[in-house]
């Protein structure tokens, strides 16, 4: 069985120190170890931004896709080949903003890929602008006067747009985000992971202090991520208690289940032997 070493790459992170990033790094290597499957069966897709880095970092299959657009390739990979667990990895300007459209039709669909999003709340590579979960009031050099748009709310997002399992975890409690990121890659269906990442260069309010003052656990208190009405209670609550762990889950059949295509075998795996494709070829000369 492979063994969280197996799960590393000898290449450096190149990250700000400090940067959440490491925790989530962390995280990611340990829930793939927990999960029980080998280095071969994952396929990660990363976007752009500084989370775009990670997938240098694991050891397993690789992509690094273009700006929003993580979750279509994954998509694609995975309708390919059902096998290899796919997981799609965002910063949230690449997955919430110019991804936004892919990533509620994924979730409508349920596709069986698990996608974390490293929430720092801005766009970090590019040196600090607003996204689309910076507070209303939040200045930036985009916004020196303070962001006057609301911010987009991904739990609630994804609860009113079908994902199967729906979590928020926070980068400087790695031991907890290894869980939920175990938990998300075993459920059967499209998994959210919103990850709180501090940026510790650009952004000074949504600090690892912050957070740590204010997240609690929601299995702490008993909570049954069942209920989608509690899960919505929950899941705007962003004030002096910030919840993370496991919102909402359920079972439901995947995407892939009912491609009836793909029922036998993979994609990947059909015989194409005596497929004749001169006249598909002919429309393109
Ligand atoms: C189509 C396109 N638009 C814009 C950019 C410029 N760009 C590169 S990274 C980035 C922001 C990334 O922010 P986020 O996804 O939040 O990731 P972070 O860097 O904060 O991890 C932008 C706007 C680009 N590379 N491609």
């Amino acid at each position: 069985m492979a063994e969280l070493a197996d799960f590393r790459t000898p290449i450096k992170p190149v990250w700000c120190p400090g940067c959440g990033n490491f925790g989530i790094l962390a995280a990611l290597r340990g829930g793939l170890a927990d999960s029980g499957l080998e280095p071969h069966q994952f396929m990660i897709v990363s976007g752009i931004g500084c989370h775009g880095a990670v997938i240098q970092y694991i050891n397993v299959n690789g992509f690094h896709s273009i700006h929003g657009r993580t979750l279509p390739v994954a998509t694609g990979i995975r309708l390919a080949n059902h096998e290899l667990k796919v997981i799609a990895i965002s910063g949230d300007g690449d997955g919430y903003g110019i991804g936004m459209g892919h990533f509620i039709h994924a979730m409508r669909r349920n596709l069986d890929i698990t996608y974390i999003v490293h929430n720092n709340k801005m766009y970090s590579l590019t040196t600090g602008q607003t996204s689309p979960t910076s507070d209303k009031g939040f200045s930036t050099k985009s916004t020196p006067f303070g962001s006057i748009e609301i911010a987009v709310n991904p739990l609630t997002l994804a609860l009113s747009s079908g994902a199967s399992f729906i979590a928020r975890g926070f980068a400087g409690d790695p031991p907890h985000l290894r869980k939920l990121i175990t938990e998300a890659i075993t459920h059967k269906g499209f998994s959210l992971i919103d990850v709180l990442q501090p940026c510790v260069t650009f952004n000074k309010v949504n600090t690892n202090d912050f957070y740590k003052e204010r997240v609690y656990k929601l299995e702490d208190e008993g909570y049954e991520p069942v209920d989608k009405a509690a899960a919505y209670e929950r899941a705007v609550e962003w004030n002096s208690r910030v919840p993370i762990g496991v919102i909402y889950k359920e079972d439901r059949p995947t995407y892939e289940d009912e491609v009836v295509t793909i029922q036998d075998m993979p994609l990947v795996k059909r015989p194409v032997e005596g497929v004749d494709i001169t006249r598909t070829m002919e429309q393109f000369m």
